[in-house]
């Protein structure tokens, strides 16, 4: 019976809610954000297999762009104000500190591998844009590729029915249409947003863009057998974004950090506001300190809910014995894990 149920449902789901989870036999280990089940797989059989941790990650996060998981990491997904879909991503080496990156990156489908051509092949850390296609596709990357599909046109289509809402303009005339916007000139930069207790202006502030069910960004860290840690991350971002936006994906301590001596970390969430924090640079600073992941965790994701109260995200964090632990605020979090202690890759809850 068990041998004819889809893989999916043999992944053990697993509850946390506050407990860090100890890993027994310790590495090498896999720790992703949401359920990408076959993401996890591939990153635990390449580094099970022998390859390094950032070829592992890379394998990780790839299957998901290969799969579009969840619609949003990938071609395919999260269309921006011109409908047109493009991909941050980011991979750094514990080791070494290294980091590769492209933001807003068009017509290249290959986030990661584009991630880590940046790291290997030149002493940037991030490229952007047009610019960061061309030295993709010029390194060996396939493209040009139209990152459309079905599915974000037809997302895009009922946006713009919908006068363009919601949208990421602030202060601008008129605000239930497409544009083309302007500027209001009664903006009183700084005054207005955090007057109470250094709350920010919730009724100013709009209610978060990150969709509940899209869960847009695969962040993952991945342990060899020797504790050498690296980390990715790949997303289409935000939907309708303003053309030329670049998320928290391709920021290093924004969306995933990690060094050897510590752990690791990966986000997910309202990346426009995630990125003013670092939550994981702040993690594993908190774990280098000597807290344990689970408070470090919860901390990062307080101090963002205190300005703002209005934000959406989550990360877990892992610590160099391999002890995890998620938190997350305004949904609830999912994160995947697969060690040596498990069968296969378990699911963790965890409430905000
Ligand atoms: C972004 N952090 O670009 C991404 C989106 C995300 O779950 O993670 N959504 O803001």
């Amino acid at each position: 019976m068990v041998a004819v149920l889809p893989l999916i449902l043999i992944a053990l789901l697993s509850t946390v809610t506050g407990h860090e989870v100890k890993n027994a036999n310790k590495f090498p280990l896999v720790v992703s954000t949401w359920p990408f089940l076959e993401a996890v797989r591939a990153g635990w059989k390449a580094i099970n297999g022998g390859l390094s941790s950032i070829d592992a990650v890379v394998e990780g996060c790839s299957t998901c762009e290969i799969l579009r998981c969840d619609g949003t990491v990938g071609p395919g997904g999260s269309p921006d104000e011109r409908s047109e879909s493009t991909i941050d991503a980011l991979i750094m080496n514990g080791a070494t500190m290294e980091v590769g990156a492209v933001g807003a990156m068009r017509y290249v489908k290959d986030g990661i591998k584009a991630a880590k051509l940046v790291m290997l092949y030149t002493e940037h850390t991030m490229l952007v844009g047009d610019q960061a296609s061309a030295f993709a596709v010029t390194m060996g990357l396939p493209g040009p590729s139209n990152l459309s599909s079905t599915e974000s046109m037809e997302k895009w289509r009922n946006w713009r029915e919908n006068q363009c809402q919601p949208n990421f303009r602030k202060n601008v005339l008129p605000t239930n249409s497409c544009g083309p916007y302007h500027r209001k000139e009664d903006v009183n930069l700084g005054e207005k947003t955090c007057l109470l207790d250094n709350v920010c202006d919730t009724i100013e502030m709009k209610s978060s863009h990150v969709d509940f069910h899209n869960h847009d960004t695969i962040s993952m860290a991945i342990f060899d057998q020797f504790g050498h840690i690296a980390v990715g991350t790949s997303t289409n971002g935000a939907s309708f974004k303003i053309p030329g936006r670049v998320g928290d994906g391709p920021i290093a301590g924004s969306s995933a950090y990690a060094d050897d001596e510590v752990g690791a970390c990966g986000a997910t969430g309202d990346g426009d506001i995630m990125m003013r924090f670092l939550p994981c640079y702040q993690v594993v600073e908190s774990m280098r300190l000597g807290v344990e992941p689970r408070l470090a965790a919860k901390d990062a994701i307080s101090r963002i809910a205190k300005k703002y109260p209005n934000f959406v995200g989550a990360l877990f964090a892992v610590n160099k014995n391999g002890t995890h632990a998620g938190a997350c605020y305004g949904w609830t979090f999912q994160y995947s894990v697969r060690s040596l202690s498990m069968d296969d890759v378990e699911v963790f809850t965890v409430y905000p």
